[in-house]
């Protein structure tokens, strides 16, 4: 089987994860592209020159030419700034959307048969943008936000109760904001659901504790922003954009939350989403529609409303 070329738009702080995961996993070749002259290339070679200790052998890159990531098989875009402390995702509009654009403009003319995963916010607004412009076909342009939110409710979940987060499920649908959706009566913890188990310990102040966890996974992003105060994650947004990537190029069918296109899914027709989704050989394969009880639908309701009005926003900005 021929390997697979990964593009990387974006050398930042996320980018270069990125590129150092796929190498560790022998995902396929990789080429990294920025703006900045030199530093991807730098990056390139210092991952490159860990291979021998890693065990890995994969071709890695670095550029400045969108020429080079011609023939690629998936793309995944970071390029865009990142919060600063004080900052919500909604502030990056204007100045990222400009990125996305010639972003966008050059991936549909040196890889125009590539699936796109989008990781630049403010996400939901981005992903979309991307496929405006590159008039892609929906399933291959998605956005990875879901996977890391339903990561975070994971592990606040699994130190709450004392289990190891490998057997932790749980799942946030809506857009990458405040407005997020955790879905509280899908945790589980092997099957068991965590109501269950947080009646056990905490009675009948399960439900604030549980408030207080489905708080701070809303609010993950900017507690990290807060600490670092130069930028915002990127070990994990890296690490769920990969378990996508992984999903994608392995065929595996693998269920994840996605931002991903709907067309009349969860009463929303021509919006992009963050929605469980199966991924697989095209990107997105299908949309997977749970249901809702009047309480989830309700919330999710106005996740897409904050969704729609930061599309307005951007196209009232002319993009
Ligand atoms: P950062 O380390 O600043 O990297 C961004 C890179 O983009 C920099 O190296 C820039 O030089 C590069 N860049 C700027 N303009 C262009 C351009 N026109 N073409 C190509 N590259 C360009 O940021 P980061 O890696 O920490 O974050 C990248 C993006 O991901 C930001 O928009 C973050 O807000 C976003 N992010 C999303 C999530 C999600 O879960 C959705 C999580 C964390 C961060």
């Amino acid at each position: 089987m021929a390997r697979k070329k990964i593009s990387l738009i974006g050398g930042g702080q996320i980018g270069g994860v990125l590129a150092q995961l796929i190498a560790q996993k022998e995902l396929g070749d990789v080429v990294l592209f920025d703006i900045v002259e030199d530093m991807p290339q730098g990056k390139t070679l210092d991952i490159v020159e860990g291979s021998r200790v890693d065990q890995t052998d994969i071709k890695l890159s670095g550029t400045n030419s969108y020429a080079d990531i011609a023939g690629s098989d998936l793309v995944i875009v970071t390029a865009g700034l990142p919060r600063k402390p004080g900052m919500s995702r909604d502030d990056l509009l204007t100045t990222n959307a400009n990125i996305m654009k010639s972003v966008a403009e050059n991936v549909k003319e040196y890889a125009p048969n590539s699936i796109v995963i989008i990781i630049s916010n403010p996400l939901d607004a981005m992903v979309t943008l991307f496929q405006k412009v590159s008039g892609f076909p929906h399933n291959r342009v998605l956005g990875q936000a879901g996977v890391l939110d339903s990561s975070r409710f994971s592990t606040f979940i699994a130190w709450e109760l004392g289990v190891s987060v490998k057997d932790v499920n749980a799942m946030v649908l809506g857009g990458h904001g405040d407005t997020m959706v955790p879905l509280i009566r899908y945790a589980n913890v092997n099957g068991v659901p965590v109501m269950e188990l947080l009646e056990q310990k905490h009675g009948d102040n399960a439900k604030e504790v549980m408030d207080a966890m489905v708080n701070r996974t809303k609010l993950a992003g900017g507690e990290v922003v807060k600490l670092l105060k130069t930028g915002s994650a990127f070990y994990s947004p890296a690490t769920s954009a990969i378990a996508m990537a992984e999903a994608i190029l392995k065929e595996d069918n693998r269920l994840m939350p996605t931002c991903a296109y709907c067309k009349g899914e969860y009463g929303l027709d021509g919006y992009y989403l963050g929605v469980p989704a199966v991924l697989g050989a095209n990107g997105v394969e299908r949309i997977i529609e749970l249901k809702l009880n009047e309480e989830e639908t309700a919330a999710l309701e106005v996740s897409t409303n904050a969704v729609k009005s930061l599309i307005e926003a951007m196209s009232n900005l002319g993009f």
